[in-house]
């Protein structure tokens, strides 16, 4: 033992003070004469007491501890455990304000079970041992506790760790939990969410950036979802530990979590995102391409960066700016020496089409002569510690002090904390290291106090959804500040439900080809989870990309619903025209076709927003009955019309490619390709795999330098022949603005319908905006006859043979209801 000088060794203690000395540190107290303490062990919920009914509730008591069901619509059943059966106040920040349908609630009992049916899913709790089992309308077993949901008392901070056991189905496989750089099929894997700042992650690394305690199962062709709304520590085990065991537990809260029925998995998602939230439709230029890098500056160096996208004519709606862009990291300040007049700097790139974006961190530098500092210490906006003293630790600008986001008020000041740039001219706001992440400790300590609105807690309770809430500060504020305009948010971490108020990045990836990969995993995986507005990093944020790896990432960028090319700033540059005129050209293409398709991601960004549809569909998701496509990760279909196949190995001049049932196009050469196979598709660097589903309307612009640039006159739509009917979708709006909350917008529903004597193209319109251009030039692909005459709503039209002879092109007005496309008979 080491003594420290000046203090006495305890037997050198005389004996009186040896007793105060006792007296002030007691060793363990006994308990009192007959009083057992019971120890600290795993509880199993008991035999059914008694079943209460409170309206859609229903609670099971086994006479300590209580089950509370909700029936919250036809098919979504919420349960949660009381430990001593006292629940805790109703609060979620992953619950959106949705109203749901309940058709009906049947309540039934055996003498083993009451039965607690809707219209499309049955609850059963088994009266001797309280196990929960979900089945759908043809007595599927869906999902079903292996044991009782238990719990153990957490003697160190109060509270319970709580935990639920289900049994692994034949043949079950397990997709979603936000971004896992890992392969899409979860099955024996355990993770866990605590959200942390993961640097140079690699395959596997766990836990990552964001926590979305939200999994799919998916068995016997049926798909279903559990929702562990918990913002604790939360573990997921896919059968690892125990191969016939799918365990989430908890260290604190409540064991509460949604079943969502299917059966099909992108119903799943569907109502998992009805509850949590869309992404609100964002400005149309944030759809387009950003270029960043940590950091561009000074701002000559920007000015530069802007003239070369435009003179080399490559495509660009916006530009960030990293941290550099502060006085010494201090948030919302302007390093005056390299950017001496902002306003200025962002309105001059504006008028190219530039928009600007500027990082935030959550890190407030202590400074006593820096506003933002001085405002958040004297209204008590910093997160406190347990006892006393505020909050601190070192991140970018040296000691710092962290605003409590789970504060109203808090969130309230900092979205007002944007006015500035708003004046200035920022349009996005990208959130970063709010994980939260600190250097050195790498998060906060666990006993800092936190509001969570009202419900207070310890980090514990709050670090998982700190970064949400700064989203949500960051959004609010930008929404109330720039008035009609639609605020553009990232963020690097996020609690179920983020996408409400930010887009989001894969983080600090690595310029390899398995990141590339990873890339394209993640993007899926986090689509499934309800975040769709996601990205990576282009060519790596750390690392050596050569031209092959950086062409290949912009092709998947391309694919992406967030695109963006970020790097480190002590790497190799990352512009388009880094590489070579080679890879220029090419690169050149592919953010082109960006701009051509970019009708089509708005409007599959819509049936997002609107319809709750994931934009990334991987292929289990298609065609979930074909049990293969559960490990066929490294393609998937954007929105329901575009099936990608990313090149994600190096040398590659083909790959293979699975279509699902059905008939598809080649997109390049636009021959008709049969589905229900694999087909070795030819890959050469300058080309990718791409299919468009037979019977598909897919829009087109014309090639522009930035969305906005140019008042197109015309709309081109591209429409494959089918020999089946199939619907396609536009949405347009005026690009910004909340118009379309007031049916300012047009949604319009091609159904195309082919026959063996004529091709049908009916429209139909519903909203109230107009678009500009008066036409549609249309380009009709696989036509299987020659034609004899083209009618527009009983008009006859002329046309003209396109490219191929299987091909032809005409006009018509935008409003036609109707073409047919005879054929020689
Ligand atoms: O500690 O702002 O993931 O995109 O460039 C690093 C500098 C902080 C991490 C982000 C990265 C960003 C960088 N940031």
């Amino acid at each position: 033992m080491k003594i420290v000088k000046g203090i006495k060794k305890h037997k050198d203690i005389p004996t009186s003070e040896k007793a105060r000395v006792k007296d002030e540190i007691p060793e363990k107290l006994p308990a009192p004469a007959g009083f057992i303490i019971p120890p600290v062990e795993r509880q199993y919920l008991k035999a059914v007491r008694q079943m209460t009914r409170a309206g859609n509730k229903f609670y099971f008591s086994d006479g300590v501890s209580k089950v509370e069901l909700n029936v919250v619509s036809d098919a979504i059943i919420r349960i949660r455990m009381a430990p001593k059966g006292e629940f805790l106040n109703e609060f979620s920040y992953a619950i959106s304000e949705n109203k749901f349908h309940i058709t009906r609630i049947d309540v039934s009992e055996t003498r083993e079970q009451f039965i607690i049916a809707t219209d499309c899913v049955s609850c059963c709790i088994s009266k001797v041992n309280l196990l929960i089992s979900f089945l759908d309308k043809n007595d599927v077993v869906l999902n079903t506790d292996a044991q009782p949901i238990h719990f153990e008392e957490n003697t160190q901070y109060g509270g319970y760790n709580v935990f639920c056991s289900k049994q692994y189905q034949k043949d079950e496989h397990f997709f979603g939990l936000g971004d896992k750089p890992m392969n899409l099929d979860l099955l024996g894997k355990r993770l866990q969410n605590w959200g942390t700042d993961a640097y140079d992650f690699k395959r596997g690394t766990d836990p990552l950036y964001k926590n979305i305690p939200f999994y799919i199962g998916i068995h016997h062709g049926v798909s279903y979802g559990i929702f562990f709304d918990n913002t604790y520590r939360t573990v997921f085990d896919f059968a690892c530990q125990k191969n016939n065991r799918v365990i989430f537990s908890s260290e604190g809260g409540e064991l509460l979590y949604y079943f969502i029925a299917g059966p099909q998995m992108i119903n799943v998602v569907k109502r998992y995102t009805q509850l949590t939230g869309a992404h609100p439709l964002p400005p149309k230029w944030a759809l387009g391409f950003h270029q960043s890098r940590w950091s561009y500056y000074p701002e000559k160096k920007l000015r530069v960066l802007a003239k070369t996208f435009r003179e080399k004519k490559i495509p660009c709606d916006a530009i960030h700016f990293d941290i550099d862009y502060m006085d010494g990291f201090r948030c919302f300040t302007w390093n005056k020496r390299h950017f001496p007049d902002p306003k200025k700097m962002i309105s001059d790139l504006h008028k190219k089409g530039f928009k600007s974006v500027a990082i935030i961190d959550p890190g407030i530098k202590v400074d006593e002569n820096y506003r933002v500092f001085q405002e958040g210490k004297e209204n008590n906006y910093f997160c406190q510690r347990a006892d006393d003293y505020s909050m601190e630790g070192y991140v970018w600008p040296g000691l710092c002090r962290f605003p409590d986001f789970t504060n109203e008020k808090v969130r309230e000041w900092w979205g007002g904390l944007f006015e500035e740039f708003i004046r200035q001219g920022i349009l996005g706001i990208w959130n970063d290291m709010n994980e939260p992440a600190v250097f050195g400790t790498g998060t906060f300590p666990l006993d800092v106090n936190h509001h969570f609105d009202g419900f207070h807690g310890s980090h514990r309770k709050a670090h998982n959804i700190y970064g949400m809430q700064m989203a949500r500060a960051t959004y609010e504020g930008m929404k109330k500040l720039m008035k009609n305009k639609r605020p553009f948010t990232i963020s690097r971490s996020g609690y179920a439900g983020l996408q409400r108020y930010s887009s989001t990045w894969t983080g600090d990836n690595r310029a390899t080809w398995d990141h590339l990969k990873l890339a394209m995993l993640m993007i899926q995986r986090l689509s499934m989870s309800g975040i769709s507005f996601c990205g990576s990093d282009i060519g790596g944020f750390t690392g050596k990309p050569d031209a092959e790896l950086y062409i290949r990432w912009i092709q998947l960028g391309v694919f992406s619903p967030f695109m963006r090319v970020h790097s480190a700033g002590d790497t190799r540059a990352r512009e388009p025209w880094t590489f070579g005129s080679g890879a220029e050209k090419i690169v050149r293409k592919f953010i082109e076709l960006r701009y051509k398709l970019l009708p089509y991601f708005y409007s599959v960004f819509r049936e997002h927003a609107h319809y709750h549809l994931p934009m990334i569909r991987p292929l289990c998701m298609i065609e979930q009955e074909v049990a293969p496509n559960f490990q066929r990760d490294d393609e998937f279909v954007y929105g329901d019309k575009i099936l990608v196949a990313p090149v994600c190995e190096k040398g590659a001049k083909h790959r293979d490619v699975y279509l699902p049932g059905g008939l598809w196009y080649h997109y390049w050469e636009g021959h008709l390709v049969e589905g229900g196979k694999t087909h070795q598709v030819s890959a050469p660097r300058d080309s990718m795999p791409l299919f468009v589903k037979a019977g598909s309307v897919i829009p087109e612009n014309p090639v522009m330098q930035f969305t906005a640039e140019i008042e197109i006159s015309e709309l081109t739509l591209n429409i494959f022949y089918s020999p089946y009917s199939v619907s396609s979708f536009l949405y347009e709006d005026s690009g910004d603005g909340f118009g379309y909350e007031n049916e300012i917008y047009s949604e319009k529903k091609f159904q195309t319908h082919g026959g063996e004597d004529v091709f049908l193209i009916r429209q139909e319109i519903e909203g109230k905006y107009k678009p500009r251009y008066k036409n549609y030039r249309i380009n009709l692909y696989g036509l299987p006859y020659p034609i004899s005459k083209v009618k527009v709503d009983g008009r006859a039209t002329k046309f003209r043979r396109g490219k191929t002879s299987r091909s032809i092109l005409f006009k018509v007005n935008k409003n036609f209801r109707k073409i047919e496309v005879a054929f020689v008979s």
